[in-house]
């Protein structure tokens, strides 16, 4: 385990040196190609070097013979559709940007990421995970980072980077029940469950309705996932801490986001999908789980009426996870 992490470190960290150099690429392929998101997708092949991934699928080309292409390359226009369909959102920066996606990076690389330009993704070591292309809810996940990174821009560490993972699940599970036309109370509020332990059924890699109840096995032990502000989990702000616990406290808020969903009923995207948009567009980069909260009782009121039902929605949720408005 601790292993596998190291490799994702090291990776990751090869990924944000190469930055600069991509970003010339980046910009010279923009300046031929503007657009209203338009896809591109490049094969890493197994490598970590992206300059020399191939481009394998572009917005008017054809579809590939490799399924990790075009699983990507749905997911970000599935994505794509529903900011634009659903808050009138332009890509990721509001104007347009180009979605680059790499699939196939490195070897049997546990993870996927949005790197300030672009989204990668690694085939999963098949016990871990499986292709993290696999999960739609991640993919949108991913591209969610690159909205809060033009948006909030809300700094990843401490409680600003638990709201920022928080923001990408929010949306994640958002796309997918979008693209299932699920209401709140049909949808499973599972992010990964297609890509998570390819080997044993009827888990996830976080669950929004339950977390810390995602999965329980004896590879990868439980969940480790909390539900209300007394148990947060303190870790320090370094790579080994998750940031501060990232990916771990973002429970708190993932569950008072799920409570709203449910508790107004109907399509989630629509009422609490709305919200949480809105008051993301207006939230500082340092913003705790406190000014969230009292952002999106704010936001609830001016969409929905002071003392409206969807208001006092939103200040019951945040109750129930220990947040007090
Ligand atoms: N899969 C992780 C995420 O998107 C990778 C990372 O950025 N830490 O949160
Ligand atoms: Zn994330
Ligand atoms: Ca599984």
């Amino acid at each position: 385990d601790s292993e596998v992490r190291q490799a994702a470190l090291d990776t990751m960290l090869t990924t944000a040196r190469l930055r600069g150099e991509r970003a010339v690429r980046a910009s010279f392929a923009g300046m031929a190609a503007p657009g209203n998101g338009r896809r591109t997708v490049f094969d890493c092949q197994q490598g970590s070097f992206l300059p020399s991934a191939a481009l394998v699928r572009t917005e008017d080309g054809p579809a590939s013979v490799d399924e990790s292409v075009n699983r990507a390359f749905e997911g970000f226009g599935l994505t794509r559709d529903f900011y634009q369909e659903v808050f009138q959102r332009n890509s990721i920066d509001d104007r347009g940007m180009r979605l680059d996606g790499y699939v196939h990076f490195g070897m049997k690389f546990n993870n996927a990421f949005w790197d300030g330009q672009q989204m990668v993704f690694g085939d999963g070591d098949g016990k871990m995970f499986g292709d993290l292309t696999g999960s739609r809810d991640v993919i949108a996940h991913e591209l969610t980072h690159g909205v809060t990174e033009h948006t909030a821009a809300l700094e990843y560490h401490n409680q600003s980077g638990a709201l920022n993972e928080s923001m990408s699940d929010v949306f994640g599970s958002l796309v997918k029940q979008w693209s299932l036309k699920q209401k709140a109370d049909e949808a499973d509020w599972l992010i990964g469950a297609d890509v998570w332990t390819p080997g044993i059924d009827a888990d996830a890699l976080r669950s929004m309705r339950a977390p810390g109840h995602a999965y329980d096995n004896d590879l990868f032990g439980k969940d480790p996932q909390p539900d209300r502000m007394s148990k947060f989990i303190h870790l320090p702000d370094t790579e080994e801490g998750d940031s501060g616990g990232v990916h771990l406290n973002s429970g708190i808020p993932n569950k008072a986001f799920y409570l709203t969903a449910v508790g107004i009923g109907g399509f989630a995207w629509e009422v609490a999908g709305r919200i949480w948009y809105e008051s993301l567009k207006v939230s500082g980069k340092e913003a705790t789980f406190q000014d969230f909260a009292d952002t999106t009782f704010q936001k609830a009121g001016e969409l929905f009426g002071a003392g409206s039902a969807e208001q006092s929605t939103v200040l019951a949720a945040w109750q129930e996870v220990e947040i007090q408005i």
